[in-house]
């Protein structure tokens, strides 16, 4: 964004000062994130501006009711047990007539207090931070146990029902838009081979043997803050998804993201395995976070969650490959299909790793049962 765009946007805001730089900022696949320093009478304050997604959120309204929601209630939480809700919670800055976001167009901003002195990680580094973005998210989900989830907003509505997103491949597939499906095959088949496994979780659902409860539904490891100094998880970030879900797909997603061995994005798929020591840090430290909250199904499940959040992201990928790259922000050429490559390829190691993925569960698990 321009310069003197940027200032005319920020004007909109409730920050006083001037701005003394902006940058694009963070590597999300979605929004577009800018860190702004400004002065603040002598003093530099920093923030995070960000522009929405609107081809992908299509209600901002609804979007930001959701966060405002989600944020006070996480910050009244906080203050009852003692947390410091400045660092633990994201807060929205309103805008100068008391809105959540501003409008200009088709285009839709929001801003934040920059969290300080912590950080977020695009891979796990050390076994430690995995453990406490693991603790992190389940400490998340533990504290929004009694938020009134019937008042949440569905910002994209079946966004984890696997078997909807495996028709909607199918449909990609079948419109073959770019002229793409001849050449993507195996994969093609890769998908179609799995077909009766879509529907597990969303069935399991339906069944009422897994709860619905608040969940955050995106959560990668760039998406939860940890405390610089102590490496202790933080803040729970990117909440543009929390919507009523299930956890083993919060689980899930984060295992897909942080026990590869390789990046999402790797073109050596020699390199992508499951990680199960890192694996079997993710499920300590969720469970932890989590404090016995976790039914014995949601704990059966949990190997479940994490193999079909790869083969549904992996299958999202492509098909917006077949449908010409309109969701993902992309940079290079091939870049959503090298991401479903990597995808398939960890779902195929989970299925070669499966005994072993529930036996860590079940020991980790001997001491939550419930
Ligand atoms: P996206 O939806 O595009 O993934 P995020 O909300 O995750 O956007 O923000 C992108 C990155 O910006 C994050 O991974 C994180 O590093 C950083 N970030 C976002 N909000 C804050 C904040 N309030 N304080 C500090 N860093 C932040
Ligand atoms: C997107 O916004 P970001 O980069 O954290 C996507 C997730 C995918 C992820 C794959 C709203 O997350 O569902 O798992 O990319 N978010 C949305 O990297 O679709
Ligand atoms: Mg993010």
């Amino acid at each position: 964004m321009q310069m003197q765009k940027l200032n005319q946007v920020i004007q909109m805001f409730a920050v006083d000062g001037s701005v003394l730089s902006a940058e694009e900022y963070g590597t999300g696949h979605i929004n577009r994130t800018h860190l702004i320093e400004m002065d603040q009478c002598g003093q530099r304050k920093r923030y995070i501006l960000q522009q929405i997604n609107t081809e992908v959120f299509k209600d901002v309204d609804k979007l930001m009711e959701n966060i405002i929601g989600v944020t006070g209630y996480l910050s009244k939480k906080l203050t009852e047990q003692g947390g410091d809700p400045d660092r633990e919670t994201l807060r929205v800055i309103p805008t100068r007539n008391a809105g959540s976001y501003y409008r200009d167009g088709e285009k839709c901003y929001r801003m934040y207090p920059f969290i300080e002195d912590a950080v977020s990680y695009d891979a796990v580094k050390r076994p430690e931070d995995f453990y406490e973005s693991a603790k992190a998210f389940g400490r998340f989900q533990s504290l929004l146990l009694a938020y009134p989830a019937h008042t949440l907003h569905e910002t994209i509505p079946d966004f984890h029902n696997t078997k909807k997103r495996f028709a909607a491949f199918c449909a990609a597939v079948e419109a073959d838009l770019c002229g793409r499906a001849a050449s993507v095959q195996p994969e093609i088949a890769f998908v179609m081979e799995r077909e009766p496994e879509m529907s597990v979780l969303t069935d399991l659902l339906k069944q009422k043997k897994l709860p619905l409860r608040v969940t955050h539904n995106d959560t990668k490891l760039n998406n939860v803050l940890l405390d610089r100094q102590t490496g202790a998880g933080l803040c729970v970030i990117d909440l543009d998804t929390v919507m009523p879900g299930l956890s083993v797909h919060d689980f899930g997603d984060a295992v897909r993201f942080g026990a590869n061995t390789a990046a999402e994005d790797e073109q050596d798929i020699g390199k992508v395995s499951l990680d199960l020591s890192l694996y079997e840090t993710y499920v300590s430290g969720y469970l932890d976070g989590c404090r016995g909250s976790l039914t014995k199904k949601e704990l059966e499940m949990l190997p479940m969650g994490a193999k079909l959040m790869t083969m549904e992201c992996g299958m999202r990928f492509l098909t917006d490959y077949l449908s010409g790259d309109t969701y993902f922000r992309i940079h290079r050429k091939q870049h959503n299909l090298d991401r479903c490559r990597t995808q398939f390829a960890l779902t195929a190691d989970m299925e070669h790793k499966w005994t072993q993925m529930q036996e860590i569960v079940q020991k980790q698990a001997k001491k939550d049962m419930r």
